[in-house]
């Protein structure tokens, strides 16, 4: 969102790891509920695609795929904005000088794509009222929360993390920035039925991205050639996006993201969660999880 020059002059500034504050019983950063008010009265217009996902669930690889499909594959005008300028993240609010996207936003032309972390029931209500197509992605529990604990490593702004052990504590609790994973994916999943919301997973992301993606470009109204979908399939492969500065936010500014303790770009894999929980863990998680989740008929892939 913001120009280049801007964020060079930035660069000679630091950040410091956030505050936790509630609203509607959901953690998140100090300077974000500080400007509540001004983002629950976010005005929606009817164009606007907004994303929407648990932290670390898959945002930056449903972006990338929905702005190929947006240029219809082409990949240079896909990267002419680096990704974390490319939608607005409008409950992100950084403390001052940071320049904020609640203001970018309201200048940008229409068709507008946004991005947003919050549960469902925190969304600014014009989203409803406008009536705008939402595109959700969950991940699994246990991935999802091992990619966040690495996030919280590198990202200066993010919680202090502690160590894992303390992190998935944390997280089981859902004292974490925005909130139980539970609730975020539930509440999203029951509301699917009243909305214009497509709710992928990133588990089918993985196994199949031809699939997934031919069902964003049936929802988006876009008319994709087999030619077209080969294109963005092979441009938005875990791979190719790690390489690509556009798409792994190694452009972002480096005293916000530290790539060399952990890159944004990690690993990208489902399973991986193996390599972090232990036995105790897991099964704690899994119990928190059966008990929010019981009755919904939403139920998670571990492994492909
Ligand atoms: S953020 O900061 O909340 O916007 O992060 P988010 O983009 O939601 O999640 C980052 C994780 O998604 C992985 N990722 C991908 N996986 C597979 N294929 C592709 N193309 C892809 N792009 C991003 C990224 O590697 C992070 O997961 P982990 O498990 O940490 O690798």
């Amino acid at each position: 969102m913001q120009p280049d020059s801007d964020l060079k002059d930035l660069e000679s500034l630091s950040i410091q790891r956030c505050q936790l504050v509630d609203i509607q019983g959901v953690p998140l950063p100090k300077d974000t509920v500080d400007s509540w008010d001004e983002i629950w009265r976010f005005q929606a217009r009817p164009d606007d695609l907004v994303i929407c996902t648990y932290p670390k669930a898959g945002t930056t690889w449903i972006q990338e795929i929905v702005t190929m499909i947006q240029h219809q594959g082409d990949s240079e005008k896909c990267d002419e904005v680096p990704i974390e300028r490319r939608m607005p993240f409008i409950e992100l609010v950084l403390p001052k000088p940071f320049p904020s996207d609640l203001e970018e936003v309201k200048k940008m032309p229409s068709p507008r794509s946004l991005k947003f972390h919050l549960p469902f029931h925190l969304m600014p209500p014009s989203i409803w009222e406008q009536n705008c197509k939402v595109i959700y992605v969950a991940r699994n529990a246990k991935d999802n929360a091992v990619s966040y604990f690495h996030f919280h490593r590198m990202n200066m702004g993010m919680p202090e993390p502690g160590n894992w052990d303390q992190f998935v504590e944390n997280f089981i609790a859902a004292k974490v920035a925005w909130g139980s994973w539970s609730h975020h994916v539930r509440g999203w999943w029951e509301a699917k039925d009243r909305h214009p919301i497509l709710y992928l997973f990133y588990e089918d992301m993985k196994e199949d991205l031809a699939r997934e993606t031919r069902k964003v470009a049936k929802f988006l109204g876009v008319e994709l050639s087999e030619a077209v979908l080969k294109k963005i399939v092979q441009h938005t492969t875990f791979e190719n996006m790690k390489s690509n500065p556009n798409a792994n936010y190694s452009t972002a500014p480096s005293f916000v993201l530290n790539h060399s303790i952990s890159p944004f770009m990690r690993k990208g894999t489902v399973g991986d969660w193996k390599d972090h929980f232990t036995v105790a863990q897991s099964e704690r998680l899994d119990e928190v999880c059966d008990r929010e989740l019981e009755g919904s008929g939403l139920a998670f892939r571990m492994e492909l």
